[in-house]
């Protein structure tokens, strides 16, 4: 009952935005590893591959791996759990998703459009109205006129007028694009693969912590102690003054 639990979102709290885990960061992973009083996981909205292209030999110091929210779940490097989409949607529902949003975001008007705008994964659905095929260059600048020009709030906005009665959340957790997944297939979901009651204490660290951002349900989930980080260097600053001996 000693053990604590510490669990990190990946984009903007270990790494910078869909880049890779720095040297520092990664030796302060290895340490609370070695922490036999310590289980270390990571929850983070995209799927293993694009984890793994940030995270590097990092993984290894993780215990648990939690891509796409927990949706897709790894012990030890072996996948023991994974969910189906299609179990909250119809084929109908998910079309009219799928054609609503092709058809709002055919009508944009923004500087670039590239491909992929569209991404079904196993546990969420990725909108990304520059599309995710555009370049590093091109997701800042996404980003900096999305900031101004609220282009996937604005986009949420219509989503949730056009689909009332489908349960579903949808969450900014990166750049360029927003997740959709059915109402409770948050970071919260993650929290379902474990006895909560053999750990003394549960934490989150996690960059987009405001309501509507994609960590704001488990940082405010009251089993769990919640760290709100500006960056990676801060995520390393806490774990040096709180969890490493
Ligand atoms: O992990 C946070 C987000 O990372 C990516 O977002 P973007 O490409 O917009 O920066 C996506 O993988 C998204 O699904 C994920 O939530």
């Amino acid at each position: 009952m000693d053990k604590k639990l510490l669990l990190f979102d990946v984009d903007g709290t270990l790494t910078p935005s869909r880049g890779v885990a720095s040297s520092e960061m990664c030796d302060i992973l290895k340490s609370l590893y070695n922490d036999e009083n310590l289980v270390i996981g990571f929850v983070g909205g995209s799927n293993l591959p694009k984890q793994h292209e940030q995270l590097g030999d990092c993984m290894n110091y993780f215990n648990y791996w939690f891509p796409e929210n927990g949706l897709v779940a790894y012990k030890n490097g072996v996948e023991f759990f994974t969910s189906d989409l299609m179990s909250f949607f119809t084929e109908d529902s998910l079309k009219e998703l799928i054609n609503f949003s092709l058809h709002y975001m055919a009508d944009l008007d923004i500087p670039v459009k590239r491909g992929t705008f569209f991404e079904y994964r196993t546990g969420l659905i990725n909108i990304c109205p520059v599309g995710r095929d555009c370049s590093q260059k091109e997701r800042e600048d996404f980003f900096k006129f999305d900031c101004e020009h609220k282009v996937r709030e604005n986009m949420i906005v219509e989503l949730r007028k056009k689909f009332p009665d489908l349960d579903l959340h949808y969450s900014i957790g990166g750049q360029i694009s927003f997740d959709v997944f059915p109402k409770g297939w948050d970071k919260t979901f993650c929290l379902n693969h474990f006895d909560l009651g053999e750990f003394s204490e549960v934490h989150f660290f996690g960059d987009k912590t405001e309501l509507g951002g994609n960590d704001y349900e488990i940082f405010c989930d009251s089993r769990v102690v919640g760290h709100s980080v500006k960056s990676p260097q801060d995520t390393i600053d806490i774990l040096k003054l709180e969890f490493l001996k």
